[in-house]
């Protein structure tokens, strides 16, 4: 077996599974993207201008092309690692907090996955249309979805839905993922080198990525329609959640009633979605996450993989890439940051020391 492919194996093998279900003339039509292998193991396609996992391809397609947004639906839109997990706890609960009894949140018993589904990664992976009316536990709809702004379905685009993006600086971005996949990989294989891991995320090519074209994209979407698009990053959320929260269900249209901030719901829900308090939960503790939402398909086969719930629950340490990265790429990933954003007005926190900090004191 070729040494990549040996990464996540579960994972892999299920992207093969996939790539081996498409038509002829799906075969025919990926035939014209380029690809290449990301450090994970995965094959990724270039398609619309972004590196798109094989296992999701054709369910990013299919939700393009048939996925209807409603009016009042919630997006939350991520690239993998940059606080998905923590960001669909914090719209749930803010979002539905007067649908379930405070002491009752859905999230005490279920990873936040399985209470907000991804559109590509679950609902269209085993069905090119599905019926997703009623698909939600709560109402009005929440889903999530990795696409980069351009590509998402035009119907996101174009309706009066709501978007919440959610990134992260780049370097514990990388650092956080290179780890989600060392960790998945197991015992008794190679580990899987971060230089690599680093060359192709400087490369931009990366699950969903490039990295910055994905950032910016929602930056300069969030700056044209400021009331369709709340653009958060992740260290502002952890330097001060409590505010953010407020400003969360101001955008969502369910703002904090003076009642509900004197009965400290808004630091309840924060203490619910906290890191120290969600990674110890049992639900998050053990068993597997499933993704592929096992429905009918039209293939009669459902197809699914899965992610054991811990790995979705590691550090959640802002500058944790100085444990990692070298000097050299500290200097060619800030050399980058300023490159790409140049101009744009979006800054990144990276809370560690500069490349200079690290060279002097090394
Ligand atoms: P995903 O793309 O696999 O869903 P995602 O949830 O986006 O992952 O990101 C995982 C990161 O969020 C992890 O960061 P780390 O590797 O630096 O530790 C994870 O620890 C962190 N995370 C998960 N839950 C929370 C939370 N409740 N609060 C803050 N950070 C969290």
């Amino acid at each position: 077996m070729d040494k990549i492919d040996m990464c996540n194996p579960s994972m892999v093998s299920t992207s093969h599974d996939v790539e081996d279900s498409w038509d002829d003339e799906f075969q025919q039509l990926v035939q014209t993207f380029p690809k290449d292998k990301s450090f994970t193991g995965m094959n990724l396609y270039f398609f619309q201008g972004f590196w798109c996992p094989s296992i999701v391809l054709k369910a990013v397609i299919s939700c393009q092309k048939h996925f209807q947004a409603f009016d009042s639906d919630i997006i939350i839109a991520t690239l993998p690692k940059c606080g998905t997990t923590w960001l669909k706890a914090l719209t749930f609960s803010t979002l539905y907090r007067n649908q379930f009894p405070r002491e009752k949140n859905p999230l005490l018993t279920y990873n936040p996955h399985s209470l907000v589904r991804f559109i590509d990664y679950d609902f269209y992976f085993n069905d090119t249309c599905p019926d997703l009316e009623n698909c939600t536990l709560y109402q009005p709809r929440l889903f999530s979805i990795h696409l980069p702004y351009a590509s998402l379905p035009t119907s996101i685009k174009n309706s009066n839905c709501k978007i919440v993006y959610l990134c992260r600086n780049p370097m514990d971005t990388l650092i956080s993922f290179w780890s989600f996949f060392s960790r998945l990989r197991g015992e008794g294989f190679e580990p899987v080198s971060l230089d690599g891991a680093f060359k192709m995320f400087c490369q931009g090519i990366n699950e969903f990525g490039p990295f910055f074209d994905h950032v910016s994209g929602y930056w300069r979407a969030s700056e044209e329609k400021s009331s369709k698009i709340l653009f958060l990053q992740y260290e502002d959320l952890q330097e001060d959640i409590t505010s953010h929260l407020k400003k969360l269900a101001m955008f969502l249209g369910v703002p904090f009633t003076e009642e509900e901030e004197k009965q400290r719901v808004v630091e309840e829900i924060a203490k619910i979605c906290s890191f120290e308090n969600m990674k110890d939960l049992e639900v998050n503790k053990k068993g597997v996450q499933t993704f592929g939402y096992p429905q009918e398909t039209f293939l009669g086969k459902i197809k699914t993989y899965e992610i054991p719930r811990e790995a979705f629950f590691r550090k959640a340490k802002l500058g944790d890439w100085s444990n990692y990265l070298t000097p050299s790429m500290v200097v060619r990933l800030e050399k980058l940051i300023q490159e790409k954003l140049e101009n744009s007005g979006l800054t990144f926190k990276l809370f560690s020391k500069t490349s200079k900090d690290i060279t002097s004191t090394k």
